[in-house]
């Protein structure tokens, strides 16, 4: 994915005559298989090698490029400052190890930021390898860093600097300000291809108006949105520049109605002239409904909705926007112009697996593609804070599974592979082996343990689990 954060405070240094380069690792596209680290061993049994289309990915691995590499690079450019952008608390570990890497081999000074800094407890910070760190907007806080590196301007002054001094840690308050600040428009060297065509990655509005007892983003974010004609300027540059799909990372687009209107008219301009957009985040369902209309004109190939879950009260619980009728409506005033995937979180305190089954069987018999995203802890939220932070901060990623039991796990994991069958089967229902693969998944649901596939063929035992899915999947595929 493009450094769209290091991409903005780049051009801000810029702007105040700094010299900086982006080392972008995972540009590369490299993938590299590695030994699974001992905190994962429990899930060996789930992420196994299987061909069956019920599969999930299998073994543990490192994308993109080496700490050797990218050491390489900080020695080469001899830098004054390094800084390492760190957006999740799960992948923290691994920029630590990272920072005291870079820090072994050179001198310069090293700071990190990002999403995963707003939430480090005053031990990891203590621990951390790294000179400072920094929370909130880099856009705004970087420029003023490098003047309190340069003694031009005390610590106090930079907004989110987490520094120590006299072995007390002092936190500053952060910029709450949005990425953009200043109308700046990240330049560009390069882009990444997705379905074979340019990608740049975007951003119009920051923070989220809706408050999920799950989430982070409006905890830390003020509310902002991005004048129109500041977009205007960033689109008109991207299109000069050679971009083709229009990414756009916010995590709530259309939250008023008049700017809406402006934006999707705006959006609709530069369809015409080629641009197709997408938003994998950002589209709340009943904010975008009364407008639902306009998408297919403005050039947004696929919906991605997050429902979360068909729960009443856990919805109200949860302080969710929608329920399932808002995204009904959706589908059928779409039906046929763009393809819809819709997100649930199984494992949602107050609710049950079997109702979320329910749910994705109602999906499919709509024909609407389905995710599922099992809940994962997120430091700093009050509902993770209570049911408890792991010590390893690795085990805060969706795939370690970590918030569940073990044998809600299994039926969590279950849920994962009826979802990928429950799609295949929405395309693949003419292939030459849909039959015997549709048996051995009816099979696994009956007797609650799962068939897997060898590379020849060959069924196998896999895991069992305890929830009577073929209750519900059973009379789905009877035609
Ligand atoms: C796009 C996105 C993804 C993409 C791609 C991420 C990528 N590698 O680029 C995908 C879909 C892959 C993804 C996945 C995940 N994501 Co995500 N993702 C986002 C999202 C929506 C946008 C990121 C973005 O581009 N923002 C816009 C740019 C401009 O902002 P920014 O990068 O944050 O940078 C600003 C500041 O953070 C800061 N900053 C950034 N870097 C640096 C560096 C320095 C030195 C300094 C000083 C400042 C600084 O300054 C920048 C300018 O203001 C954010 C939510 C959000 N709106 O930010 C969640 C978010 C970052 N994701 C989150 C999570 C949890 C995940 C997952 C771990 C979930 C999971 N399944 O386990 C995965 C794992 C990702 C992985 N292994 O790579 C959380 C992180 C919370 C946390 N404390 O951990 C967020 C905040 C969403 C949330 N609801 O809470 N994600
Ligand atoms: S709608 Fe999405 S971004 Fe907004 S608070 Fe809920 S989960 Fe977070």
């Amino acid at each position: 994915m493009e450094p769209l954060g290091l991409l903005y405070i780049k051009t801000a240094l810029e702007s105040h005559g700094n010299d900086v380069d982006i080392y972008d690792a995972t540009a590369s596209g490299k993938v590299k298989k590695i030994k699974t680290p001992p905190e994962f061993k429990h899930l060996d049994k789930y992420y196994e090698k299987d061909f069956s289309p019920f599969s999930l990915h299998n073994g543990y691995k490192r994308f993109g490029d080496s700490f050797k590499k990218i050491i390489q690079f900080c020695e080469n450019g001899n830098y004054d400052i390094i800084g390492i952008s760190s957006l999740f608390s799960a992948y923290h570990p691994d920029v630590e190890k990272l920072a005291s890497e870079i820090k072994k081999a050179s001198r310069s000074t090293l700071v990190i930021g990002g999403a995963a800094v707003n939430s480090l407890s005053e031990t990891a910070v203590k621990k951390s390898a790294a000179d400072y760190m920094i929370s909130g907007c880099g856009t705004v806080s970087m420029p003023l860093f490098v003047q309190f590196l340069l003694k031009n301007l005390d610590a106090s002054k930079v907004p989110g600097l987490i520094y120590e001094k006299n072995r007390q840690i002092y936190r500053n308050k952060p910029s709450k300000d949005p990425p953009w600040k200043g109308n700046i428009v990240p330049i560009r060297e390069s882009f990444r291809t997705f379905r074979k065509k340019t990608v740049a990655k975007t951003i119009f509005s920051s923070g989220c108006k809706n408050k999920c007892v799950f989430c982070s983003i409006h905890r830390e974010n003020s509310f902002e949105q991005r004048g129109i004609e500041s977009i205007r300027d960033e689109l008109d540059y991207l299109f000069k520049a050679g971009a083709e799909i229009i990414d756009i990372e916010d995590d709530d687009i259309f939250g008023s109605d008049c700017y809406s209107l402006k934006l999707l008219d705006l959006l609709e301009d530069f369809h015409k002239k080629g641009f197709a957009f997408t938003a994998m985040n950002g589209l709340t369902a009943r904010n975008i409904l009364p407008i639902i209309d306009k998408f297919p004109k403005a050039g947004f190939f696929k919906l991605d909705l997050s429902l979360v879950t068909t729960s009443q009260s856990a919805s109200e619980k949860m302080k969710r926007p929608h329920d399932i009728s808002d995204i009904m409506e959706i589908v059928k005033a779409v039906k046929g112009k763009m393809d819809v995937e819709v997100y649930l979180i199984p494992g949602l305190p107050g609710t049950s697996l079997m109702e979320t089954a329910e749910t994705m069987k109602i999906l499919y018999k709509n024909n609407i593609k389905c995710g599922l995203s099992p809940l994962y802890p997120v430091p700093g939220v009050p509902l993770f804070e209570k049911t408890g932070i792991p010590e390893n901060l690795n085990l805060c990623r969706g795939t370690a599974l970590y918030t569940f039991k073990n044998d809600v796990r299994d039926n969590i994991v279950s849920l994962l592979k009826i979802s990928r069958f429950l799609n295949y089967s929405q395309v693949a229902e003419n292939n030459d082996l849909y039959r015997t693969n549709l048996f051995y998944f009816l099979k696994s649901l009956q007797r609650r343990q799962w068939f897997k596939k060898t590379q020849d063929n060959k069924w196998l035992d896999s895991f069992s689990f305890s929830e009577k899915f073929a209750d519900i999947f059973d009379d789905l595929f009877l035609d």
